[in-house]
């Protein structure tokens, strides 16, 4: 995912540009091409507070920023693709932003509504729902979010609902966690609408949505949003109740009041399928009814939901509650009281004859499951034409519209005639007029500007008015991935062919907090960009995203006075000793790891790091304290242990130059054969090794395997790391005097270290392979240019025996395979060394030794 650019880098990019730069070379290593892009988010609300605050030209400043950026994302040795290089806010990008928005905006998808809108009071703009918190605050300034109603502009994200959600099954390369966010934000509900009569003068119906038609008979009430048109025709001549709504229109979707309307409803048919109708079930105006979900109306079902039931009992407590299911052994359910709602959704449905509040007659309901119930009552209710089934979702139309300068301005023009028209492709991009540091204060500056409003009707010619609105940011993002595959196509957003064949992205890295935003908008578009026929990804389900990794948060190091409860600077501690003391007072302070903020004196600046460290030990550092998604706790005294290992690697480099100088060989006895082996690029049709040299061949080969999967499927980068220490050392001991290896094996382990170290520490890998070339007078190339070692099978050469003793199993062991081919002899004085084949044997008495792979059998004479 690409940055913000603010200007500083911090420790979670670090980590989330270390972990793709690491995939990315590794995959070029095993001779992938490589598409490693990176890009700048360059529109939002910072640029323009720097506006505000320091009177700077917000491109000026983010163009300042970016510079920084890119410097320090060097600094960390990550090689990216620049020359795909994105910027949001540049007039070559938005100008396709505006395309697609006018795409949308000429498939109906694009389309302005006065709503009911998210005011964020602080930063003086309307919010999308996503950027509302759980406690009603903008996710950006921390403000309490007002109610207003304003006409703004939507995108009809909800068309594409229903297939967002069925190919969330699709992504198998998706965290379960983020695909569960997405689905309950989504919130697909199948159920059904039910139309209740009313006894009102004009006869009206009301029409609810319910996920469970089988509770219908239990109704006691209805329920109705404060902004249902039932609720404002009433208030018309209801000053008491015109009063209660607007005392509501605050009220928490928690709160239990309601207003008791003269109007009452009828369930629209009984058990007995005649449909015959009884008003007796009122009807209340309840803030805790959503006018934003399903119809605005809510059949109250006291006995078998929450809401329903304390809502019930505080309106009308003494009323009986009738309850229609219970539990599916039907002992079990006569016994239950109903002091709390009966919710489960797997029950059967019982008559008074069971449920001590239920109705004395269910007809044929009677015993019938809820899902066969259901099913059966909205198929009564479609008979009666009072209902049907259907489904209902709980995401909204994403808004879109800002009041906010620092963004791509909405390409559209207001004619008085001719209402809004789109700006013409060949007007595009609409540019962002610049403005003076001094326009921007409070509102938008686009708004006075009037060279940028007065224009004339691209339909008409009339006078008119330019959009002064700029668009949400994550319009920008939802589709620059596909960008980055053409970024210099200068007639298109991208080309169809070139993008067709190279998405989806086959891995994207990034925060957990753009699980539905971004994660859901870049999902939405690139399902409208291949629809219009802008790339061809029906293979895919026009899925932008093969693999999603959500990186875990980099934590600090926090320190906090035992005494006090105040946070610490890190000055005021000292941490030379095991324990950490307060100078001040010598205690021990509270350590914890918490999210780096200026408040807790826990931050750490990443280029500092890389200055003290280095950028190699900085990398390894971050991938082994923690797996990818853990969060990571950052603590620089580990960082020690790092360095050490690769100053290890470094001066093993001296070693294996010296040893391969000296030729050094060995000739034993012991030999072991490997077949069809390949040893520093000479092929060997059978290459004899001494035990040694055996186990560092079979150490090299088995961590080739397990590093390449750990980084290619798994993604347990911490494990790389201590799976390369540990080959690091396999090779030191193997080196050392005595140990029977040939500088061949040596040699070629060490170039295959080296090879598996470069993506993760690639200054270490380049310079160690350097100087070992040189040292050996061989031609160098960089350590970039060479392929990820193949792995090559390596047969163990023991096995398996059982030995019989006269047919029965005695006893079994691991030997080398060519033991079979010994003499009978040496056969024996090796298995008799086994206590639980000797003490059965009377060497005298053997008359033959039998000896077949994997098997000895002693045969001896009776006594
Ligand atoms: C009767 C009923 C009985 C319900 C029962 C639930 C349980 P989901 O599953 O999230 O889709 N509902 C419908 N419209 C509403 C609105 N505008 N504001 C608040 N609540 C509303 O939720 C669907 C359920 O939420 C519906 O099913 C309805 O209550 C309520 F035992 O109808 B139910
Ligand atoms: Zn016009």
């Amino acid at each position: 995912m690409f940055p913000y650019p603010s200007g500083i880098l911090h420790l979670g990019h670090t980590r989330v540009y270390t972990i793709s730069d690491v995939i990315a070379r590794f995959k070029r290593l095993k001779g992938y091409n490589v598409i490693h892009p990176m890009g700048w988010d360059a529109f939002g609300l910072p640029a323009e507070n720097a506006a505000v605050e320091r009177g700077v030209n917000p491109a000026d400043w983010t163009e300042r920023n970016i510079d920084k950026m890119k410097e320090q994302i060097d600094f960390m040795l990550a090689d990216f693709d620049w020359d795909r290089e994105v910027t949001t806010c540049s007039p070559d990008y938005y100008k396709w932003t505006q395309k697609i928005f006018l795409l949308l905006f000429e498939n109906g998808l694009a389309y302005r509504k006065e709503a009911q809108i998210n005011w964020d009071p602080v930063d003086q703009t309307v919010l999308a729902n996503e950027q509302v918190d759980s406690e009603g605050k903008s996710w950006r300034s921390g403000a309490l979010v007002e109610k207003r109603n304003l006409e703004q502009w939507f995108i009809g994200i909800t068309k594409y609902a229903s297939e967002l959600n069925r190919d969330l099954d699709y992504l198998k390369g998706w965290p379960q966690k983020v695909k569960a966010m997405q689905r309950h934000w989504i919130g697909e509900s199948h159920g059904a609408e039910i139309i209740f009569p009313t006894n009102n003068s004009s006869h009206q119906e009301l029409s609810v949505f319910t996920s469970r038609p089988d509770t219908l008979f239990s109704v006691q009430f209805l329920a109705i949003s404060i902004n249902h048109p039932l609720a404002k025709k009433a208030a018309e001549s209801d000053t008491a109740l015109a009063a209660f709504i607007k005392e509501s229109s605050s009220a928490s979707p928690d709160s239990k009041d309601g207003y008791l309307l003269r109007t009452k409803a009828s369930i629209p048919i009984n058990p007995f399928n005649d449909k015959q109708e009884v008003f007796d079930v009122p009807i209340y105006i309840a803030p805790y009814v959503l006018d934003t979900y399903g119809h605005g109306a809510v059949m109250g079902c006291p006995a078998h939901d929450e809401r329903d039931f304390d809502f019930w009992k505080l309106h009308s407590p003494d009323s009986q509650i009738v309850q229609v299911v219970g539990l599916q052994d039907v002992e079990a359910a006569k016994t239950r009281g109903l002091d709390s709602p009966f919710t489960d959704k797997a029950g059967i449905l019982y008559d008074s004859s069971v449920l001590e509040g239920g109705l004395k007659d269910l007809g044929d309901y009677h015993g019938k499951t809820t899902k066969q119930a259901a099913h059966d009552i909205v198929k009564s209710l479609e008979n009666h034409g009072c209902g049907s089934k259907s489904t209902q979702f709980r995401i909204r139309d994403w808004l879109i519209s800002r009041q906010r300068y620092w963004g791509a301005p909405i390409p559209i023009v207001h004619c008085d005639s001719c209402g809004p028209v789109a700006v013409p492709d060949e007007q595009l991009p609409v540019l962002l007029p610049k403005v003076s540091g001094s326009s921007f204060g409070k509102g938008n500056p686009l708004d006075k500007l009037e060279s940028f409003v007065e224009t004339s009707c691209p339909s008409c010619g009339a006078q008119a008015r330019r959009e002064t609105d700029t668009m949400d940011t994550f319009m920008d993002s939802s589709w620059y991935f596909f960008r980055y595959l053409d970024s210099q196509n200068e007639k298109m957003p991208f080309g169809h062919d070139v993008t067709t064949k190279n998405m989806p992205v086959d891995m994207y890295i990034g925060g957990v907090e753009h699980a539905i935003l971004h994660l859901l908008y870049s999902r939405f578009i690139s399902k409208f960009l291949g629809d219009v026929g802008l790339w061809n990804g029906k293979e895919v389900h026009n899925e932008p995203i093969k693999r999603l990794v959500t990186q875990g948060m980099v934590q600090g190091r926090t320190f906090t006075d035992p005494d006090t409860g105040r946070f610490l600077k890190p000055e005021e501690v000292s941490t030379l000793s095991r324990e950490p003391t307060v100078i001040a007072t010598g205690k021990v302070p509270k350590v914890s790891y918490e999210k780096m903020s200026k408040s807790k004196y826990n931050g750490v600046d990443p280029e500092e790091c890389i200055k003290q460290y280095g950028a190699d030990s900085i990398r390894a550092h971050m991938l082994f304290q923690a797996p990818v998604s853990d969060e990571l706790n950052w603590n620089e005294e580990q960082i020690q242990g790092v360095q050490r290992w690769l100053r290890k690697v470094i001066s093993l480099e001296e070693t294996i130059s010296r040893l391969a100088l000296e030729r050094k060989t060995y000739s034993g006895v012991d030999t072991f054969k490997l077949e069809n082996f390949e040893l520093c690029g000479v092929h060997h049709d059978v290459l004899e090794v001494s035990q040694n040299e055996f186990n560092l061949l079979s150490d090299v080969q088995r961590y080739i395997q397990r590093i390449a999967n750990s980084i290619e499927v798994e993604l347990s980068f911490n494990t790389v790391i201590s799976d390369l220490m540990k080959l690091t050392n396999a090779i030191i001991a193997a080196s050392k005097p005595g140990e029977d290896v040939n500088y061949e094996i040596l040699l070629d382990s060490y170039r295959k270290l080296l090879i598996i170290l470069s993506p993760i520490t690639p200054c270490t890998a380049e310079e160690c392979w350097e100087r070992l070339n040189s040292n050996l007078e061989l031609e160098c190339k960089s350590i970039f240019h060479e392929r990820y070692p193949t792995h090559q099978k390596i047969e163990s050469p023991f096995t398996k025996y059982n030995v019989f003793v006269n047919g029965r199993a005695r006893h079994s062991f691991e030997a080398l395979k060519s033991l079979a081919e010994k003499s009978e002899a040496e056969i024996l004085s090796h298995i008799l060394k086994y206590d639980d084949v000797s003490k059965f044997v009377a060497v005298e008495r053997i008359q033959k030794v039998i000896t077949k792979p994997g098997m000895i059998s002693i045969v001896m004479t009776k006594i």
